[in-house]
């Protein structure tokens, strides 16, 4: 997402869990602009026991190089790897019938152990797994080869019910390093679900956390924000559930909660939100302005409606732009991300696209956009859709971190550049 550097929490949930239930010291190290051989330095100054690396699928390359410097120089040392792309893989071999996950553990010695899914109670099993010195297939929930195969031990079931967790730990964290061009800097990061009852075609969430949207309470949340408003004086929040706006009663919860205590006029938030629930007005957004609710950010993708249809998104452009329009009104900032470079797109379909985006720009309702090229993430129906399509053209399309076109579309892709740089200067 461009110049965007923002907390990192999956680990930091990690570390607050295994800190309390393993005896045990943790350290959370958080790659920004750093080199590989830096970040590597300051772990094996740590001396770790077990390095755990958390991969969305652009970072999977550097983190499997930081992974093989470390067992160069102590080969003692285990790695485990988790996150979206690890489950992804995972996935994408148990579904689809791929061999991305063996491959990997097949291509790259450095790794030890992938937990996909959820990772708090695999991540404890693991750790006293490896101090009892356990069978590892009596160690649920991971992922390892055997020397000749890949092993996959029983699952684990999720958390469902969110505030059975600890806090994340933050504590770690270099905030100093933080930053994104589009608003605050230190906006302290908040991801209160998980899931999502949605199904678009392209995204890993429903891959990552099948089953039910598991959820903090309202109050929890403003537990939470309360303490980390006393203890570190973080005012600003973003809350980075994908599915904020789908839980009325809670969402009045937690505004009533805040507009009736302490925390009134003293904290400000934010959200992702789905347009359609807020052109069908199935929240309050006076409520939740008077509350703090300072911006809305919008996955609007494209206002093209047969790609929305295609990717599953269940939503579409009318929705968007009264949604937009709506939350302009109620004096809340928009914030919007859109996709280009779609398989089955025309180029007259993009630009029109493009074109009813610029409309709603050109009226001042939207604060800021991101563009991205839609990129297939292993483990998603598009990936397989693409896959078995040899849409692929980018070998290191992972790499590419959603930057470049990196699929074969009906435009060429120096066009596509062309017409995204375009786009970019009239909306930055
Ligand atoms: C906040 C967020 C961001 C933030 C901050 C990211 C960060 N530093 O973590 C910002 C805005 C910077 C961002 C950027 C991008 N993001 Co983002 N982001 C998210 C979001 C909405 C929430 C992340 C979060 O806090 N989750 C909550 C925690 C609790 O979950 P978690 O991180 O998955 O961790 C759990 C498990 O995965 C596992 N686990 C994680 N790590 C590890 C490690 C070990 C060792 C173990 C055992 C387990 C484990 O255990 C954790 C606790 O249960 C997710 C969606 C989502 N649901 O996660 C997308 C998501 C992670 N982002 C995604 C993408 C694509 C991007 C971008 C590429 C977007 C772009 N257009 O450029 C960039 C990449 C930036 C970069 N180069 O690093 C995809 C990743 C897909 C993939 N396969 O890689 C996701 C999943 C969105 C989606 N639904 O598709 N993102
Ligand atoms: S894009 Fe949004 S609505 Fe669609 S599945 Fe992902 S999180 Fe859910």
């Amino acid at each position: 997402m461009g110049n965007v550097a923002r907390p990192s929490l999956g680990v930091c949930y990690l570390k607050a869990y295994v800190s309390k239930y393993a005896q045990c010291t943790v350290k959370v190290f958080h790659q920004i602009n750093e080199s590989n051989e830096n970040i590597t330095r300051q772990i094996l100054d740590f001396n770790p026991d077990l390095v755990g690396f958390s991969v969305m699928s652009c970072a999977f390359s550097a983190a499997l190089c930081i992974a093989k410097s470390i067992k160069e120089t102590d080969s003692r040392i285990k790695t485990v790897f988790g996150g979206e792309h690890v489950t992804g893989l995972f996935v994408d071999e148990t579904a689809y019938g791929s061999c991305l996950m063996s491959n990997a553990f097949y291509d790259n010695p450095c790794i030890d152990f992938f937990i996909p899914f959820e990772g708090e109670r695999p991540l404890l099993g693991l750790i006293q797994g490896l101090k009892e010195k356990k069978d590892f297939q009596d160690v649920p929930g991971i992922v390892f080869w055997d020397g000749i195969r890949v092993c996959v031990t029983s699952r684990v079931e999720r958390v469902l019910n969110l505030d059975d967790l600890p806090m994340a730990d933050r504590s770690d964290l270099p905030y100093a390093k933080y930053h994104s061009p589009d608003d605050l800097s230190d906006l302290e990061y908040m991801h209160t679900t998980r899931g999502c009852k949605f199904k678009c075609i392209y995204c890993a969430t429903p891959v990552s956390n099948p089953g039910p949207v598991a959820k903090n309470s309202a109050e929890r949340i403003l537990f939470e924000m309360r303490f980390l408003k006393e203890q570190y004086n973080r005012k600003s929040f973003f809350f980075c559930d994908e599915l904020f706006t789908t839980d009325r009663e809670r969402i009045d919860t937690l505004s009533n909660g805040i507009i009736n205590s302490d925390l009134r006029g003293r904290v400000d938030w934010r959200i992702f939100a789905r347009a359609d629930d807020v052109s069908g007005k199935r929240i309050d957004l006076d409520l939740m302005s008077k509350a703090g609710l300072k911006g809305l950010f919008f996955g609007i993708e494209t206002m093209n409606p047969r790609s929305l249809k295609k990717l599953g998104k269940k939503s579409n452009p009318e929705q968007s732009k009264e949604a937009i329009r709506r939350t302009y009104d109620a004096g809340i900032d928009v914030w919007c991300s859109l996709m280009i470079g779609y398989p089955w797109e025309t180029e007259i379909e993009l630009r029109k696209s493009l074109d009813d985006y610029l409309e709603m720009f050109s009226m001042g309702f939207i604060k800021h956009t991101y563009v991205a090229f839609i990129t297939p993430f292993p483990g998603t129906p598009f990936y397989n859709y693409c896959s078995r399509n040899n849409l692929i053209v980018n070998p290191k399309f992972l790499d590419a971190n959603c930057n470049e076109p990196v699929l074969k579309t009906p435009v060429s892709k120096e066009r596509m550049i062309e017409i995204y740089q375009e786009f970019i200067s009239l909306v930055a």
